[in-house]
Order: structure tokens, then C-alpha cells, then sequence
């Protein structure tokens, strides 16, 4: 008698569900968001292909192959592929590696895909048994995966062709996720909720978002994931953890995704029961090989480990008076035996030194270049302070050249309005990754240098900080998923333009419609010169709320001089900025001749990188004629105004989108839209204490008073 109750219930459940799904998408499914085909030649060629799907080969990564065809056939077309268990059972659509191929790829075929390497992939018609069928062909399972979610996309924004060829390849080898998650699931710069790890559940209880989590991550190409905060917790290495780490990488391994942790360098005195952690010390050599063969013993394919040591009160090799050559390959020589990665962050400034901070990684790591292990990648910030709205690129790329290196962005937005602000972050990476960096060649871009063909680098590595978290669309702002979703494509190459990626995502996101594509992308690439416009203008950086970072604090005081507003801005009554030329701590010695001779220019430097390098009076003349101060309202003013250009487009497009995205977004760009203003009001009331100049007479004029603007405080911001 349980049938029927059971049928009533899927009646009830499916009536309900289309209830619900008229209120809108809550953006789950982020770019996988599988839709219903048209009637079209489409939708005929997609049948035909599912109708018959034949592996040569049977592995894990197929199997979720499989069920990623399942559930994209069922949105598709309302029907399961229908798999075959022998090629002779005519098939339609054949998948596999090119060892699986072999018999049926000649050899010219063969070299082509194998030059594509461990990750890539070739999609097209393949000759089997006399006939032509469409194919995909990885060098490993992986590259199958890689593949068939390409096959997928091209289907979602219906360019599918099965007689065209393509061929695709990761230019970085590493492509990782940093989560900055801690374990008691609180995230340090999170703005989407909590973690996503339910450690105290684990390893018991595996929620279904782990796997859902691995999709996405395979279907752009990220194949590393560092579960855990920079600023670590020994914890995660003890045995009760590993044991829930593994669950994780079991999920994550057929979707080619390692799993790294972070490494606190103190561990073993907090957990190994040692009274030092000095990287020379015996016993404390052999407590790092035995955690680490420990964790191989439950992870064989462990990534590594990642290391923040000796930055802002953590602890690393400098207590016992050894450098971070010394610290990493401690930990590289334990990780070495296993084919374990150790990542080593460059992101360090000591309290003791009172150097411009922008100088200190390439202080500590320049003489140590040559001196790190094989296996340790130094990975490094775009820039030198703090993922700022826009920073310069940081001026150890190039300068260390027998070292590996790695790049680290961040895609949660700490400084870039965080969940509640429209950033699209894709324009500001591609600006620093097409950099001309002049060494070590002439040409070098921080693009090919991460490509490592110009150091001869093979183990190259760019990561991202990630911005996911327990809200239901998984990254509090719906765009935020477009951060994510770039940061997978530049991952993969470097090269890749901010455009192509927004429209992509955008296609994948709203549907294909060329006019909302068009607006949204427009929005969507003019966003980050906004933000910069209303934060942080003409090269200024690190002026925002102290601790927290959200909102405006030129004027915060008080603490060691490198977490203060005024140490960046240096506003006086006779300019404004920081001047690191020669008459200033001379940080722009660090790069490149060709680099110093246009920036320590004042009219020669991009003026976005003005008041970064100097410190100019308030009548400076900007290359349009206005003076520094007015360019600066300018600035600000305008920012605000793009934000209500935003807003407009967005409204206008109303009838085009889903209901519940839609007003997901409108609300957020109305918070945007008075946070613009904030910033606007508050550093021009503020600098103007400075300048004593009046506000140029055609700009919104800032309101309020500065007293108000001081006194705001946020206890509960997020992400503390
Ligand atoms: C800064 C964050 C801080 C991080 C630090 C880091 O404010 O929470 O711990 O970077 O990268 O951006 O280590």
C-alpha cells in the first residue's frame, strides 16, 4: 500500500515545486542552471547524442560524468541519456581518453591530443567504425570531466555545433580555492554565511552541497581546494580531523580536486606536545614527517599544505631566528616523499619593522631566491599592501625568477563592498595579469610569468580567495558567483579577457537574449572603475572602517601605523599621498628600470596609480586640466552617479529576468547606491579638512557632517 501515498506524494510535491519556482531562482544552481531546449535543431542533435552515450573506459570521474549527463538531459530534454554498455550497440556519442581512443585515433589525432596535456581536452567528430560520431577525448578521466562540461556550456548557450573541432588546455597547473573557513564555521572575510564544512557533523553526516560544491569547481577548471584559514588552527592536523578531511577529498577526488590545509608552523607545540617548532630542530623535523605521512595515510593524494608564517602576529621561523627558506623547506622535505605541494605566502610584514610595508616580502625573499625546495611555491598577493580596490602589481613578481611562484587573488570582496556591492572583479585581475613587468624579459606580463614558460616554471599555481559560504545562492551578492565562476577562467588562462568571461557567465546565468546580455555586461565591466571611483580614486588605498574594512575610515587612528588610515592617504594641509619615490621610503626602487622611470613621473605614471607612489599638493594638474583636489571630487562624484546608472539598468530589465533575482539585486544595488554616497561624503568631507577647498560647483555636494560619519560603528560587521 505504499505506492499510492508515494505517487500522491510526487504529485504534491511536483505541484508544490512549480508553486515555488514561479516565485523565482534563488540562484543554487549558480552557471549549472540546466533549462529546458527549444525545439530546434539543438534540441534534435542533443537527443540524438544522448540517446546513445558510449565510455571506453570505467572509472570514478565517469560515473559522475554520468549523472552530470543525467541530470543536463533531464532540464534538456525531459529524459535520461540512455548509456551503452558495448560500442557496437549503436552508439552516438563516445567518450574516454585518448588511450581509450587509440584504436580508432590516428596517430596525427593522437599527438595532437596528447601535446594538450594532463588536463586537456579535445571535443569534436571522431571516425568509429566508419561512421562520424561526436566525441570527447581527455588524456585522463579528468580531462573528460573538463570536457563534457565545455560540451555542456556550449549546449546551455546553444552554440553546440557536432561537426566543429575544439581543443581547450590550462596554461596554470594549480588552480585553487584558499577558504579563509574556520573551523568552528565562522569565515575570516566571508560574506556569504557561515562555512560551508560542517566539521562537527563530519565525518558522519555528508551534505549533499559538498558534491554540488565539487560540480562547479570541475566545471571551471579548479582542480585545488585549501579547506581551511590562512591564520590556522593546529586542530585540522589532528587525527579526529583528518578523519573528516578525508570524506571531503574522497568526494572531491573524481572531480580531480586535492585537498590542501593550512599549516600552523607552531603545531608542534600545540598539538605534538614539543616545546619548540624551530624548522632546524630534529624532533621537530620528525613530528612534520610523521603528521604528514599520517595524512597520506588517509589522503593519498593530498595537496599540501598552505602557510601563512611570521605576518601579522602568526607564528613561523623568524622566533628561532631562521628565514623562510628554512621554515618551507621543513615542511617541503616532509611533503616531498608523498608528491606534496608546500605553499608559502609572501604576504608578511613583521611589527618590529618600521619599512614602508609595501617593501617587506621583497625585503625577506629576494636574497632567499634559488634557496626554496622544488616542491614549494611562494604564493603571491596582486599587490603589495592588501587587496586593495586597485593595487599596482606586487613587485616581487619578476624579481624572484629561480623560485616558483604563485599568484593569490581575492575573490571574496574584503575591500570591495564585501555582499552587498556589484563588483565584477575579472577587469581588475586582467589589469594587473597584462602588466608589462619587464623581467625577467622584456615582454614579461604577471600573466606569462604565472604561465612559468618564461622562467621555465613548471609548477605554476594561481589562487583565490574564495567568497562561498552557507547562504542559498552560496555567495551572499548573486553576482559574487560571477567572481567565482572569472576567477576559474583566468585560473585556467591567464589570458583570458574580462569581457568574453562576463558574457559567458551572464548567458549561463540570464539566458542568451543579445539585449540583456548586453546591458548586464556593460554593468557588469563598468562596475569595478566605480567602486574604485567612490573608495579609493586616483591611487589612494586602505582607507576604510578599521577591523571590519567596511565602509569609509580615512581618519582612523590609533595601533601600529600600518593599520591606520593616515600612514596611506598622508593627507596635509599641502597635498595628498604616499610617496614612494626616491624622496619617499623609495619602495618603487623594487621594480623594474622601465617601470621607475614612467612612474617616479608624476605626469608620466596611469594616474590610477597617482597618490600610491607620491604625495602631491591639492593644485597638482591632472592631465584634463582640474587640480588634484578637484579631480579627486570628481572622482568620487562620479562613482556615485555610475552606481545610479547601474541601478537604471538593472530596473529596465525587470520584465527579462527572474522574479526573485531580480529583486535580490535591485535591493542590494540600493544599498550600493547609498554606501557610494557614504564613501562619497565622508572622504571628501574628511580630506577637505585638509584642503580647504571648496567642492568643485557641479558635483552632487557631499552632506551630512563629518562628525556623523566618525561616530558610525559597525560591532557586527561580518567576517571579523
Ligand atoms: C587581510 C585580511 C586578513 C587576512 C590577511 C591575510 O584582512 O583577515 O588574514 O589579509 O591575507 O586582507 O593573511
Amino acid at each position: 500500500m505504499q505506492k499510492p501515498i508515494n505517487l500522491l506524494l510526487l504529485f504534491v510535491s511536483l505541484w508544490l515545486g512549480n508553486c515555488f519556482s514561479s516565485f523565482g531562482n534563488d540562484g543554487y544552481n549558480l552557471w549549472l542552471d540546466y533549462q529546458p531546449l527549444p525545439n530546434s535543431t539543438l534540441q534534435n542533435d542533443v537527443s540524438e547524442l544522448l540517446s546513445g552515450v558510449y565510455f571506453f573506459g570505467e572509472n570514478p570521474t565517469y560515473e559522475v560524468i554520468k549523472k552530470e549527463l543525467n541530470r543536463a538531459a533531464e532540464s534538456w530534454i525531459g529524459n535520461t541519456p540512455s548509456f551503452r554498455q558495448e560500442r557496437l550497440q549503436s552508439a552516438t556519442f563516445y567518450l574516454g581518453t585518448r588511450q581509450e581512443f587509440s584504436q580508432v585515433l590516428s596517430l596525427d589525432q593522437q599527438a595532437e591530443i596528447k601535446a594538450l596535456g594532463e588536463d586537456g581536452f579535445w571535443t569534436g567528430p571522431v571516425e568509429i567504425d566508419g561512421k562520424s560520431y561526436f566525441s570527447i577525448i581527455g588524456n585522463t578521466p579528468i580531462g573528460v570531466l573538463y570536457g563534457t562540461f565545455h560540451w555542456i556550456k556550449t549546449v546551455q548557450s546553444k552554440t553546440f555545433n557536432k561537426n566543429s573541432i575544439h581543443s581547450d588546455s590550462p596554461k596554470v597547473k594549480v588552480r585553487m580555492l584558499n577558504h579563509w573557513d574556520n573551523l568552528d564555521r565562522t569565515v575570516e572575510r566571508g560574506y556569504a554565511g557561515f562555512s560551508i564544512w560542517d566539521w562537527h557533523r563530519l565525518p558522519g553526516y555528508v551534505d549533499p552541497r559538498y558534491i554540488d560544491y565539487a560540480r562547479a569547481n570541475a566545471s571551471i577548471g579548479i582542480n585545488a581546494v585549501s579547506l581551511t584559514n590562512v591564520n590556522a588552527n593546529a586542530l585540522i592536523l589532528t587525527t579526529d580531523f583528518m578523519k573528516k578531511v578525508k570524506v571531503l577529498a574522497d568526494i572531491f577526488r573524481p572531480y580531480g580536486i586535492k585537498v590542501f590545509l593550512t599549516a600552523r608552523f607552531s603545531a608542534p607545540i600545540q598539538i605534538g606536545g614539543l616545546e619548540t617548532a624551530d624548522p632546524l630542530n630534529d624532533q621537530v623535523r620528525d613530528f612534520w614527517k610523521e603528521k604528514t605521512a599520517e595524512i597520506y595515510s588517509y589522503i593519498p593524494d593530498f595537496g599540501g599544505f598552505l602557510v601563512k608564517a611570521n605576518s601579522e602576529g602568526q607564528p613561523g621561523p623568524h622566533e628561532y631566528g631562521r628565514n623562510h627558506a628554512e621554515g618551507a623547506n621543513m615542511l617541503a622535505e616532509a611533503l616531498a616523499p608523498h608528491g606534496g605541494l608546500l605553499i608559502w605566502r609572501a604576504f608578511v610584514y613583521s611589527f618590529q619593522e618600521d619599512q614602508d610595508r609595501h617593501k617587506q616580502a621583497n625585503f625577506e625573499f629576494e636574497p632567499l631566491d634559488g634557496k626554496f625546495r622544488d616542491n614549494v611555491i611562494i604564493q603571491i598577493k596582486n599587490g603589495a599592501i592588501d587587496f586593495q580596490p586597485r593595487e599596482p602589481f606586487h613587485p616581487l613578481f619578476g624579481a624572484i625568477n629561480q623560485t616558483n611562484v604563485g599568484m593569490e587573488f581575492q575573490i571574496t570582496q574584503e575591500y570591495l563592498g564585501q555582499a552587498t556591492q556589484l563588483v565584477f572583479l575579472a577587469p581588475m585581475w586582467e589589469e594587473v595579469l597584462q602588466t608589462n613587468i619587464y623581467r625577467p624579459k622584456p615582454s614579461t606580463t604577471v600573466a606569462s610569468l604565472l604561465e612559468g614558460t618564461e622562467t621555465n616554471q613548471d609548477l605554476t599555481l594561481m589562487a583565490g580567495v574564495s567568497n562561498i559560504g552557507t547562504d542559498r545562492n552560496w555567495t551572499g551578492h548573486l553576482f559574487g558567483q560571477a567572481n567565482w565562476y572569472a576567477f576559474g577562467k583566468l585560473a585556467w588562462n591567464p589570458d583570458a579577457n574580462s569581457a568574453d568571461i562576463a558574457e559567458e557567465w551572464i548567458k549561463l546565468t540570464f539566458g542568451q537574449k543579445p539585449m540583456v546580455v548586453s546591458k548586464i555586461e556593460e554593468m557588469m565591466l563598468d562596475s569595478h572603475e566605480a567602486a574604485v571611483d567612490y573608495m579609493t580614486p586616483l591611487g589612494l588605498h586602505h582607507i576604510m572602517g578599521r577591523s571590519h574594512h567596511y565602509g569609509p575610515g580615512p581618519w582612523v587612528m590609533g595601533g601600529r601605523a600600518d593599520w591606520t588610515a593616515p600612514y596611506y592617504h598622508q593627507a596635509d594641509s599641502l597635498g595628498i599621498g604616499f610617496d614612494r619615490t626616491s624622496t619617499g621610503s623609495d619602495a618603487l626602487s623594487q621594480y623594474a628600470q622601465e617601470i621607475q622611470e614612467v612612474w617616479s613621473n608624476p605626469n608620466e605614471i596611469p594616474e590610477k596609480y597617482l597618490l600610491w607612489f607620491h604625495h602631491l599638493p591639492w593644485d597638482f594638474k591632472l592631465k584634463d586640466g582640474h587640480t588634484l583636489w578637484e579631480g579627486i571630487a570628481y572622482h568620487y562624484d562620479r562613482g556615485v552617479k555610475e552606481v545610479r546608472a547601474m541601478q537604471q539598468t538593472w530596473d529596465s530589465l525587470k520584465p527579462e529576468l527572474d522574479p526573485e533575482e531580480f529583486e535580490h539585486v535591485r535591493q542590494l544595488l540600493n544599498i550600493q547606491e547609498e554606501e557610494a554616497e557614504w564613501w562619497r561624503n565622508a572622504c571628501l568631507l574628511y580630506f577637505q579638512t585638509f584642503s580647504k577647498r571648496p567642492f568643485p560647483s557641479d558635483i552632487e555636494q557631499p552632506e551630512g557632517d563629518l562628525e556623523y560619519y566618525k561616530s558610525l560603528m559597525f560591532p557586527n560587521a561580518p567576517g571579523i
